[in-house]
Protein backbone atom coordinates (compact mmCIF):
# COMPACT_ATOMS: atom_id res chain seq x y z
CA UNK A 1 0.00 0.00 0.00
CA UNK A 2 1.76 3.66 -1.28
CA UNK A 3 1.71 6.09 1.45
CA UNK A 4 -1.44 8.69 2.03
CA UNK A 5 -0.93 11.93 0.55
CA UNK A 6 -1.89 15.01 2.87
CA UNK A 7 -5.29 15.34 0.22
CA UNK A 8 -6.25 11.33 1.11
CA UNK A 9 -6.46 12.28 4.39
CA UNK A 10 -8.80 15.57 3.82
CA UNK A 11 -10.55 13.40 1.10
CA UNK A 12 -11.57 10.74 3.48
CA UNK A 13 -12.45 13.79 7.01
CA UNK A 14 -14.77 15.05 4.19
CA UNK A 15 -16.10 12.17 3.16
CA UNK A 16 -16.86 10.07 6.80
CA UNK A 17 -17.25 13.48 8.90
CA UNK A 18 -19.75 15.87 9.82
CA UNK A 19 -18.68 19.61 7.76
CA UNK A 20 -19.22 21.65 10.55
CA UNK A 21 -15.40 22.96 9.98
CA UNK A 22 -13.93 24.47 7.13
CA UNK A 23 -9.91 23.91 8.57
CA UNK A 24 -6.81 25.08 6.77
CA UNK A 25 -5.52 22.42 3.84
CA UNK A 26 -2.38 21.23 6.25
CA UNK A 27 -2.58 17.42 7.86
CA UNK A 28 -0.39 16.97 11.05
CA UNK A 29 0.91 14.17 12.89
CA UNK A 30 2.58 15.57 15.32
CA UNK A 31 3.58 18.58 17.70
CA UNK A 32 6.37 19.31 19.81
CA UNK A 33 6.32 22.60 22.17
CA UNK A 34 5.86 25.37 19.52
CA UNK A 35 5.86 23.19 16.14
CA UNK A 36 3.90 21.18 14.37
CA UNK A 37 4.34 18.76 12.03
CA UNK A 38 2.27 17.81 8.68
CA UNK A 39 2.21 14.00 7.51
CA UNK A 40 4.75 15.62 4.47
CA UNK A 41 7.02 16.38 7.26
CA UNK A 42 6.87 19.80 6.85
CA UNK A 43 7.27 22.04 10.13
CA UNK A 44 5.14 24.73 11.53
CA UNK A 45 5.15 27.30 13.76
CA UNK A 46 1.87 27.04 15.68
CA UNK A 47 0.45 30.63 16.10
CA UNK A 48 -3.04 29.11 16.86
CA UNK A 49 -2.48 26.79 19.68
CA UNK A 50 -5.50 24.73 19.51
CA UNK A 51 -7.42 27.88 19.73
CA UNK A 52 -5.28 28.79 23.43
CA UNK A 53 -5.68 25.40 24.47
CA UNK A 54 -1.80 24.22 24.24
CA UNK A 55 -0.85 27.44 26.18
CA UNK A 56 2.29 25.33 28.10
CA UNK A 57 3.47 23.75 24.03
CA UNK A 58 2.16 20.87 22.31
CA UNK A 59 3.03 17.54 23.87
CA UNK A 60 4.55 19.45 26.96
CA UNK A 61 6.48 16.04 28.72
CA UNK A 62 5.48 16.81 32.65
CA UNK A 63 2.03 16.73 31.50
CA UNK A 64 1.63 14.02 29.27
CA UNK A 65 3.74 12.00 32.07
CA UNK A 66 0.62 12.79 34.48
CA UNK A 67 -1.47 11.47 31.94
CA UNK A 68 0.13 8.42 31.49
CA UNK A 69 0.64 7.97 34.98
CA UNK A 70 -3.26 8.42 36.15
CA UNK A 71 -4.40 6.76 33.27
CA UNK A 72 -2.47 3.47 34.47
CA UNK A 73 -3.69 3.87 37.63
CA UNK A 74 -7.35 4.73 37.59
CA UNK A 75 -8.91 6.71 34.74
CA UNK A 76 -12.62 7.46 35.70
CA UNK A 77 -15.11 6.42 39.02
CA UNK A 78 -17.52 8.90 38.40
CA UNK A 79 -18.64 11.06 41.26
CA UNK A 80 -21.16 8.36 42.74
CA UNK A 81 -17.92 7.77 44.74
CA UNK A 82 -15.35 9.48 46.14
CA UNK A 83 -11.46 9.01 44.50
CA UNK A 84 -7.77 10.07 46.09
CA UNK A 85 -7.37 12.25 43.35
CA UNK A 86 -10.06 14.73 42.96
CA UNK A 87 -9.71 16.31 46.27
CA UNK A 88 -5.73 17.69 45.94
CA UNK A 89 -6.74 19.02 42.60
CA UNK A 90 -9.55 21.20 44.24
CA UNK A 91 -7.18 22.53 46.77
CA UNK A 92 -4.81 23.16 44.50
CA UNK A 93 -7.23 24.97 41.70
CA UNK A 94 -8.68 26.69 44.36
CA UNK A 95 -5.56 27.90 46.09
CA UNK A 96 -4.22 28.96 42.96
CA UNK A 97 -6.24 30.70 42.00
CA UNK A 98 -8.03 32.42 45.59
CA UNK A 99 -11.44 30.81 45.56
CA UNK A 100 -13.24 28.60 48.20
CA UNK A 101 -14.40 25.90 45.71
CA UNK A 102 -14.40 24.45 41.96
CA UNK A 103 -16.65 22.54 40.16
CA UNK A 104 -14.98 20.18 37.44
CA UNK A 105 -16.09 20.17 34.01
CA UNK A 106 -15.01 19.21 30.18
CA UNK A 107 -15.43 21.60 28.02
CA UNK A 108 -15.73 25.28 27.79
CA UNK A 109 -19.45 25.46 26.73
CA UNK A 110 -19.96 22.78 29.67
CA UNK A 111 -18.50 25.17 32.28
CA UNK A 112 -20.16 28.24 30.75
CA UNK A 113 -23.60 26.50 31.01
CA UNK A 114 -22.60 25.69 34.81
CA UNK A 115 -21.36 29.68 35.02
CA UNK A 116 -25.60 30.34 34.49
CA UNK A 117 -27.34 27.66 36.10
CA UNK A 118 -25.06 28.54 38.95
CA UNK A 119 -25.83 32.04 38.60
CA UNK A 120 -29.93 31.55 38.27
CA UNK A 121 -29.68 29.62 41.34
CA UNK A 122 -28.00 32.33 43.06
CA UNK A 123 -30.55 34.75 42.31
CA UNK A 124 -33.78 32.63 43.37
CA UNK A 125 -32.20 31.46 46.90
CA UNK A 126 -30.06 34.81 47.99
CA UNK A 127 -31.05 37.52 45.58
CA UNK A 128 -34.32 36.81 46.10
CA UNK A 129 -35.70 36.69 42.34
CA UNK A 130 -39.06 35.70 41.96
CA UNK A 131 -38.66 31.82 40.28
CA UNK A 132 -38.19 31.57 36.59
CA UNK A 133 -37.36 35.42 36.39
CA UNK A 134 -33.64 35.68 36.46
CA UNK A 135 -31.86 37.35 33.56
CA UNK A 136 -28.58 37.53 32.82
CA UNK A 137 -26.44 40.37 30.61
CA UNK A 138 -24.71 38.95 27.77
CA UNK A 139 -22.45 41.21 25.48
CA UNK A 140 -22.96 41.17 21.71
CA UNK A 141 -20.22 39.24 19.27
CA UNK A 142 -19.84 37.34 22.15
CA UNK A 143 -18.53 33.49 22.23
CA UNK A 144 -19.14 31.15 25.09
CA UNK A 145 -19.79 27.94 23.23
CA UNK A 146 -21.91 25.49 20.91
CA UNK A 147 -25.01 24.00 23.34
CA UNK A 148 -28.20 25.53 22.63
CA UNK A 149 -28.54 27.82 25.93
CA UNK A 150 -25.32 28.88 24.85
CA UNK A 151 -25.77 30.16 21.21
CA UNK A 152 -29.06 31.68 22.80
CA UNK A 153 -26.96 34.26 24.08
CA UNK A 154 -25.03 34.64 20.47
CA UNK A 155 -25.56 37.78 18.54
CA UNK A 156 -23.72 35.67 15.33
CA UNK A 157 -26.12 34.28 12.74
CA UNK A 158 -23.27 31.25 12.15
CA UNK A 159 -23.59 29.95 15.58
CA UNK A 160 -27.34 30.32 16.44
CA UNK A 161 -29.30 30.24 12.88
CA UNK A 162 -31.64 27.44 12.54
CA UNK A 163 -31.18 25.92 16.00
CA UNK A 164 -34.22 27.89 17.73
CA UNK A 165 -36.11 27.76 19.80
CA UNK A 166 -33.79 29.54 21.78
CA UNK A 167 -33.36 29.71 26.20
CA UNK A 168 -34.88 33.12 27.32
CA UNK A 169 -33.47 35.20 29.99
CA UNK A 170 -30.40 37.33 27.93
CA UNK A 171 -30.18 40.55 27.69
CA UNK A 172 -27.39 41.62 25.43
CA UNK A 173 -25.73 44.71 25.03
CA UNK A 174 -22.48 45.94 23.05
CA UNK A 175 -19.51 45.16 24.81
CA UNK A 176 -17.62 47.77 26.21
CA UNK A 177 -20.41 50.04 26.74
CA UNK A 178 -20.84 51.03 29.71
CA UNK A 179 -23.72 53.22 30.16
CA UNK A 180 -25.86 50.52 28.44
CA UNK A 181 -24.78 48.15 31.57
CA UNK A 182 -25.94 50.74 33.76
CA UNK A 183 -29.37 51.07 32.39
CA UNK A 184 -30.63 47.53 31.82
CA UNK A 185 -28.62 46.40 35.69
CA UNK A 186 -31.57 48.82 37.31
CA UNK A 187 -33.57 45.64 36.33
CA UNK A 188 -34.00 44.35 39.68
CA UNK A 189 -33.98 40.85 37.99
CA UNK A 190 -30.95 40.93 36.44
CA UNK A 191 -28.69 38.29 38.19
CA UNK A 192 -25.27 38.86 36.48
CA UNK A 193 -22.88 39.86 33.73
CA UNK A 194 -21.16 37.52 31.93
CA UNK A 195 -18.34 39.19 29.90
CA UNK A 196 -14.94 37.92 28.33
CA UNK A 197 -11.98 40.14 29.29
CA UNK A 198 -11.24 40.10 25.62
CA UNK A 199 -13.17 39.49 22.99
CA UNK A 200 -11.76 36.08 20.96
CA UNK A 201 -14.07 34.69 18.45
CA UNK A 202 -15.13 38.85 17.75
CA UNK A 203 -11.38 39.17 16.81
CA UNK A 204 -9.56 39.68 19.68
CA UNK A 205 -11.77 42.47 20.38
CA UNK A 206 -9.91 44.73 23.85
CA UNK A 207 -11.75 46.40 25.83
CA UNK A 208 -11.24 50.40 26.67
CA UNK A 209 -9.16 50.43 29.81
CA UNK A 210 -11.09 50.52 32.80
CA UNK A 211 -14.02 49.28 31.23
CA UNK A 212 -13.83 45.73 33.52
CA UNK A 213 -13.04 47.47 36.43
CA UNK A 214 -15.90 49.42 36.28
CA UNK A 215 -18.36 47.38 34.70
CA UNK A 216 -17.43 45.05 38.01
CA UNK A 217 -18.04 47.91 40.13
CA UNK A 218 -21.68 48.30 38.65
CA UNK A 219 -22.26 44.96 39.16
CA UNK A 220 -21.64 45.13 42.82
CA UNK A 221 -23.55 48.23 43.49
CA UNK A 222 -26.76 46.56 41.86
CA UNK A 223 -26.11 43.17 43.69
CA UNK A 224 -25.22 41.21 40.16
CA UNK A 225 -22.41 38.49 40.05
CA UNK A 226 -20.01 39.35 37.77
CA UNK A 227 -18.88 36.73 35.92
CA UNK A 228 -15.80 36.41 33.88
CA UNK A 229 -15.43 33.68 30.73
CA UNK A 230 -11.67 32.92 31.12
CA UNK A 231 -11.86 30.47 29.10
CA UNK A 232 -9.52 31.62 25.99
CA UNK A 233 -7.93 34.29 28.18
CA UNK A 234 -6.74 33.05 31.34
CA UNK A 235 -3.88 30.44 32.58
CA UNK A 236 -1.38 33.09 31.24
CA UNK A 237 -2.58 33.81 27.72
CA UNK A 238 -3.06 37.49 28.28
CA UNK A 239 0.17 38.48 29.88
CA UNK A 240 -1.14 37.91 33.52
CA UNK A 241 -2.62 34.90 35.14
CA UNK A 242 -6.27 36.38 34.41
CA UNK A 243 -7.11 38.74 32.25
CA UNK A 244 -9.09 40.10 34.73
CA UNK A 245 -6.01 40.40 36.95
CA UNK A 246 -4.81 43.41 34.40
CA UNK A 247 -8.14 45.56 35.94
CA UNK A 248 -7.12 43.98 39.39
CA UNK A 249 -10.79 42.65 39.39
CA UNK A 250 -11.57 39.32 41.06
CA UNK A 251 -15.09 37.83 39.52
CA UNK A 252 -17.21 36.28 41.37
CA UNK A 253 -17.68 33.14 39.03
CA UNK A 254 -14.87 32.54 36.47
CA UNK A 255 -14.77 30.12 33.91
CA UNK A 256 -11.89 28.01 32.74
CA UNK A 257 -10.87 25.93 30.07
CA UNK A 258 -8.34 25.07 27.13
CA UNK A 259 -5.23 25.81 28.58
CA UNK A 260 -6.15 24.24 32.35
CA UNK A 261 -5.19 21.32 30.81
CA UNK A 262 -2.47 22.29 28.57
CA UNK A 263 -4.41 20.69 25.61
CA UNK A 264 -4.42 17.41 26.69
CA UNK A 265 -7.33 16.31 28.15
CA UNK A 266 -10.68 18.07 28.17
CA UNK A 267 -10.82 20.09 31.51
CA UNK A 268 -13.26 22.92 32.32
CA UNK A 269 -13.61 24.59 35.55
CA UNK A 270 -16.16 27.10 37.34
CA UNK A 271 -14.28 29.00 40.18
CA UNK A 272 -16.73 30.72 43.26
CA UNK A 273 -16.69 31.37 46.72
CA UNK A 274 -18.95 29.23 49.12
CA UNK A 275 -21.83 31.85 49.00
CA UNK A 276 -22.40 31.25 45.61
CA UNK A 277 -21.32 27.80 44.89
CA UNK A 278 -22.77 26.42 47.82
CA UNK A 279 -26.31 27.10 46.09
CA UNK A 280 -26.17 23.86 44.40
CA UNK A 281 -26.75 20.85 45.83
CA UNK A 282 -26.16 17.31 45.87
CA UNK A 283 -28.05 15.95 42.29
CA UNK A 284 -28.51 19.35 40.55
CA UNK A 285 -25.53 19.21 38.41
CA UNK A 286 -22.80 17.44 37.38
CA UNK A 287 -21.06 15.16 34.55
CA UNK A 288 -19.98 11.58 34.21
CA UNK A 289 -16.01 12.56 32.96
CA UNK A 290 -16.16 15.77 35.70
CA UNK A 291 -13.45 15.62 37.71
CA UNK A 292 -12.29 12.15 37.03
CA UNK A 293 -8.77 11.28 38.06
CA UNK A 294 -7.13 11.90 34.67
CA UNK A 295 -8.67 15.25 34.47
CA UNK A 296 -7.35 16.37 37.98
CA UNK A 297 -3.81 14.89 37.37
CA UNK A 298 -3.31 16.13 33.80
CA UNK A 299 -4.25 20.06 35.31
CA UNK A 300 -1.94 20.03 38.23
CA UNK A 301 0.58 19.29 35.92
CA UNK A 302 -0.27 22.02 33.36
CA UNK A 303 -1.25 24.92 35.81
CA UNK A 304 2.64 24.31 37.69
CA UNK A 305 4.33 24.54 34.45
CA UNK A 306 2.72 27.73 33.94
CA UNK A 307 4.39 28.87 37.23
CA UNK A 308 7.34 26.74 37.33
CA UNK A 309 8.28 27.82 33.17
CA UNK A 310 7.05 31.44 34.14
CA UNK A 311 4.88 31.76 31.60
CA UNK A 312 2.75 34.63 32.16
CA UNK A 313 5.84 36.99 31.98
CA UNK A 314 7.00 35.17 29.11
CA UNK A 315 3.96 36.05 27.41
CA UNK A 316 3.71 39.78 28.46
CA UNK A 317 7.28 40.15 27.23
CA UNK A 318 6.72 38.42 23.83
CA UNK A 319 3.39 39.99 23.10
CA UNK A 320 5.10 43.29 23.23
CA UNK A 321 7.82 42.42 20.92
CA UNK A 322 5.37 40.61 18.75
CA UNK A 323 2.99 43.91 18.32
CA UNK A 324 5.85 46.52 17.60
CA UNK A 325 7.74 43.93 15.37
CA UNK A 326 4.17 43.69 13.25
CA UNK A 327 3.56 47.41 13.43
CA UNK A 328 6.91 47.88 11.85
CA UNK A 329 5.96 45.67 8.58
CA UNK A 330 5.15 48.00 5.94
CA UNK A 331 1.98 46.30 3.57
CA UNK A 332 -1.04 47.79 2.77
CA UNK A 333 -3.09 44.74 3.68
CA UNK A 334 -2.31 45.33 7.70
CA UNK A 335 -4.35 47.64 8.52
CA UNK A 336 -4.16 47.42 12.42
CA UNK A 337 -2.87 45.01 15.15
CA UNK A 338 -4.24 44.46 18.75
CA UNK A 339 -4.09 42.56 21.70
CA UNK A 340 -2.93 41.62 24.74
CA UNK A 341 0.12 39.62 25.88
CA UNK A 342 0.59 36.50 23.30
CA UNK A 343 -3.23 36.90 22.46
CA UNK A 344 -3.05 39.50 19.21
CA UNK A 345 -4.50 40.07 15.67
CA UNK A 346 -4.12 41.68 12.64
CA UNK A 347 -7.31 43.30 10.60
CA UNK A 348 -6.88 42.64 7.57
CA UNK A 349 -7.61 44.49 4.44
CA UNK A 350 -8.41 42.93 1.18
CA UNK A 351 -6.29 43.87 -1.50
CA UNK A 352 -6.88 42.14 -5.22
CA UNK A 353 -8.93 39.96 -4.05
CA UNK A 354 -6.76 38.47 -1.84
CA UNK A 355 -8.34 38.14 1.67
CA UNK A 356 -7.04 37.04 5.54
CA UNK A 357 -7.35 33.48 4.44
CA UNK A 358 -5.08 33.63 1.27
CA UNK A 359 -2.69 35.48 4.06
CA UNK A 360 -2.91 32.26 6.28
CA UNK A 361 -2.30 30.07 3.21
CA UNK A 362 0.69 32.21 2.43
CA UNK A 363 1.77 32.07 6.33
CA UNK A 364 1.25 28.13 5.88
CA UNK A 365 3.25 27.59 2.90
CA UNK A 366 6.57 29.89 4.78
CA UNK A 367 5.89 27.59 7.93
CA UNK A 368 3.51 29.32 10.24
CA UNK A 369 -0.11 28.85 11.20
CA UNK A 370 -2.87 30.99 11.78
CA UNK A 371 -6.51 30.90 11.39
CA UNK A 372 -8.27 33.83 10.27
CA UNK A 373 -12.12 34.97 12.35
CA UNK A 374 -14.44 36.76 11.15
CA UNK A 375 -13.48 37.16 7.79
CA UNK A 376 -10.83 39.94 7.54
CA UNK A 377 -9.45 39.34 10.60
CA UNK A 378 -5.82 36.83 11.88
CA UNK A 379 -5.43 35.71 15.50
CA UNK A 380 -1.89 35.09 16.25
CA UNK A 381 -1.29 32.81 19.41
CA UNK A 382 1.78 30.86 19.62
CA UNK A 383 2.20 28.47 22.65
CA UNK A 384 3.40 30.69 25.52
CA UNK A 385 6.79 28.52 25.69
CA UNK A 386 8.24 30.30 22.69
CA UNK A 387 12.04 32.36 23.35
CA UNK A 388 12.54 35.24 21.82
CA UNK A 389 14.69 33.98 18.89
CA UNK A 390 12.01 31.69 17.97
CA UNK A 391 9.40 35.06 17.70
CA UNK A 392 11.95 36.58 15.74
CA UNK A 393 12.03 33.79 13.19
CA UNK A 394 8.44 33.31 13.12
CA UNK A 395 7.94 36.99 12.77
CA UNK A 396 10.17 36.49 9.79
CA UNK A 397 7.79 34.23 7.99
CA UNK A 398 5.09 36.47 8.65
CA UNK A 399 7.12 39.32 6.52
CA UNK A 400 7.51 36.81 4.03
CA UNK A 401 3.95 36.02 3.66
CA UNK A 402 2.97 39.20 3.06
CA UNK A 403 5.40 40.26 0.82
CA UNK A 404 3.86 38.15 -1.49
CA UNK A 405 0.73 40.25 -2.07
CA UNK A 406 3.45 43.53 -2.47
C1 LIG B 1 -14.54 25.95 17.97
C2 LIG B 1 -13.23 31.01 18.56
C3 LIG B 1 -11.39 30.47 19.99
C4 LIG B 1 -14.32 30.40 24.07
C5 LIG B 1 -14.81 31.07 25.20
C6 LIG B 1 -16.09 29.21 25.82
C7 LIG B 1 -15.65 28.47 24.73
C8 LIG B 1 -14.76 29.07 23.85
C9 LIG B 1 -14.37 32.47 25.48
C10 LIG B 1 -16.16 27.08 24.53
C11 LIG B 1 -14.32 28.33 22.70
C12 LIG B 1 -13.43 28.14 20.60
C13 LIG B 1 -14.07 26.88 20.22
C14 LIG B 1 -13.57 26.67 18.82
C15 LIG B 1 -13.27 27.98 18.26
C16 LIG B 1 -12.93 28.75 19.48
C17 LIG B 1 -12.48 30.06 19.39
F1 LIG B 1 -12.65 31.08 17.37
F2 LIG B 1 -14.46 30.70 18.42
F3 LIG B 1 -13.11 32.20 19.14
F4 LIG B 1 -10.88 29.88 20.96
F5 LIG B 1 -10.77 31.49 19.57
N1 LIG B 1 -15.67 30.46 26.02
N2 LIG B 1 -13.64 28.80 21.78
O1 LIG B 1 -13.47 31.00 23.22
O2 LIG B 1 -15.19 26.14 24.80
O3 LIG B 1 -16.72 24.17 24.54
O4 LIG B 1 -15.06 24.66 22.78
O5 LIG B 1 -14.31 23.84 25.02
O6 LIG B 1 -14.03 25.27 17.09
O7 LIG B 1 -15.76 26.09 18.14
P1 LIG B 1 -15.34 24.62 24.25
Amino acid sequence: MSKMTSKDYMDREDKYGAHNYHPLPVVLEKGEGIFLYGVDGKRYYDFLSAYSAVNQGHCHPRIVKALCDQAQTLTLTSRAFYNNVLGEYEEYVTKYFGYDKVLPMNTGAEADETALKLCRKWAYMKKGVKEDQAKIIVCENNFHGRTITVVSMSTDPDSYGGFGPFTPGFIKIPYNDLAALEKELKDPNVAGFLVEPIQGEAGVFVPDEGYLKKAFDLCKKNNVLFIADEVQTGIARTGKMLACDHEGIRPDIIILGKAISGGVFPVSAVLADNDIMLCIKPGEHGSTFGGNPIACRVAIAALEVIKDEKLVENAEKMGKIFRDEIRNIKSDMIELVRGKGLLNAIVIRNKNGKTAWDVCLAMAEKGLLAKPTHGNIIRFAPPLVINEAQLKDAISKIKEAFKLFE
